[in-house]
């Protein structure tokens, strides 16, 4: 009995040290480590058990009073336009982040914030959604984290309700998505706003990371990972209003805070053939995530650039990957709040910054 006790104690201990590895930037499940086995993009089977086992999300105690926070779901009308998307001088060759090839993006409206705590509790309260990993907890190897305890159960959301929403697998932000009369934007969306109007740049302002001294998003700053100095304002994640727009388009934070999931299967081989509205490949076992997050660093996960782009299975949740929506039409109850810029040459931006 002794010699099974020392035994599941070891492998507790195991699962919890590999598991922290990969928690540690979750990008190494996107990366490198992905096939690790440390969960991140292990396959769940769901179907195995029904949602009535484990609440989770349909508690009503950890409902937020969020009647003080202003909405942070209107849209940017994104012009049709003809860009650059990917790169012919790659960071990351292996992630398909070129060739350079042009592509047409005919025009749509994207959300102008990552989902915020707060715009997912009116989803869940509205619908009694369960997010996957709250379904099944016993599958993630964090500590019981979900969307409203994104750290582990003894954390809280209730500080940070305008944070963006994390421990979001691909099939929840769908169904959220649905439910705001939107749907996913696909990777060819995502780039082209991330690059407004400029060509073959790393950032959505141009190729300095803090032009004239100033953050313009949330990464990990210092030393990956034993020292962050949190230099930007913020260790973890920031609200989703933080920061300035981000270029023309108005867009906040498509470059860092989380990481956001697209539509598009991931693959990574990819012709300079032109492409109107490409959707990425018709089927395949991961969805692409774009812009980084907080936990990105230049010397260990420098993708927080419009090329860059990584992946995970559509059922994975992760501390720092949350999502935006787009769609092709401006839903009704959002007219009187979406920014409807138009590019004109005068507002191209002439200068990096
Ligand atoms: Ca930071
Ligand atoms: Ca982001």
């Amino acid at each position: 009995m002794e010699k099974y006790i020392a035994c599941i104690l070891l492998l507790s201990l195991f699962l919890h040290t590999s598991c922290q590895t990969c928690d540690e930037d979750s990008s190494q499940c996107e990366g490198d480590s992905k096939k690790s086995g440390c969960g991140c993009s292990a396959s769940r089977d769901s179907s195995e058990h029904s949602n009535d086992e484990q609440p989770g999300d349909k508690s009503v105690k950890d409902i937020f009073d969020i009647s003080d926070l202003s909405r942070t779901n209107e849209m940017l009308f994104i012009e049709r336009a003809t860009f650059t998307m990917g790169t012919n001088e790659p960071v990351f060759p292996v992630d398909g982040e070129g060739p350079a090839r042009k592509v047409t993006v005919d025009s749509f409206y994207l959300d102008k914030h990552e989902v915020s705590n707060a715009e997912f509790q009116r989803f869940v309260e509205d619908t009694n959604y369960v997010t996957e990993v709250a379904a099944a907890p016993w599958w993630i190897p964090v500590n019981g984290a979900d969307w409203r305890h994104p750290n582990g159960p003894d954390t809280s959301i209730k500080d940070i309700m305008d944070h963006p929403v994390v421990h979001v697998s691909w099939n929840d932000a769908v169904k959220y998505c649905e439910w705001a009369g939107k749907r996913l934007p696909t990777e060819a969306e995502f780039e082209r706003t991330c690059k407004g109007n400029l060509k073959s740049r790393l950032f959505p302002w141009g190729n300095k990371e803090e032009p004239k001294g100033k953050h313009w998003m949330n990464i990990w700053h210092g030393k990956f990972p034993s020292e962050n100095t949190a230099s930007d304002g913020y260790y973890t994640t920031a609200p989703v209003t933080e920061f300035p727009e981000q270029n023309i388009l108005g867009v906040k934070n498509i470059i860092g805070n989380v990481w956001e999931w697209t539509q598009d299967w991931w693959e990574t081989k990819f012709t300079p053939t032109p492409k109107k509205n490409p959707k990425g490949p018709r089927f395949g076992t991961d969805r692409v995530k774009k812009g980084g997050s907080f936990m990105c660093h230049k010397n260990y996960c420098y993708r927080y650039r419009c090329d860059a782009r990584s992946q995970n299975t559509p059922d994975s949740s992760a501390v720092n990957l949350g999502f935006r929506c787009a769609s092709d039409k401006l839903p009704p109850y959002l007219e009187d709040v979406t920014e409807e810029i138009l590019l004109k040459e005068e507002n191209i931006i002439k200068e990096e910054l």
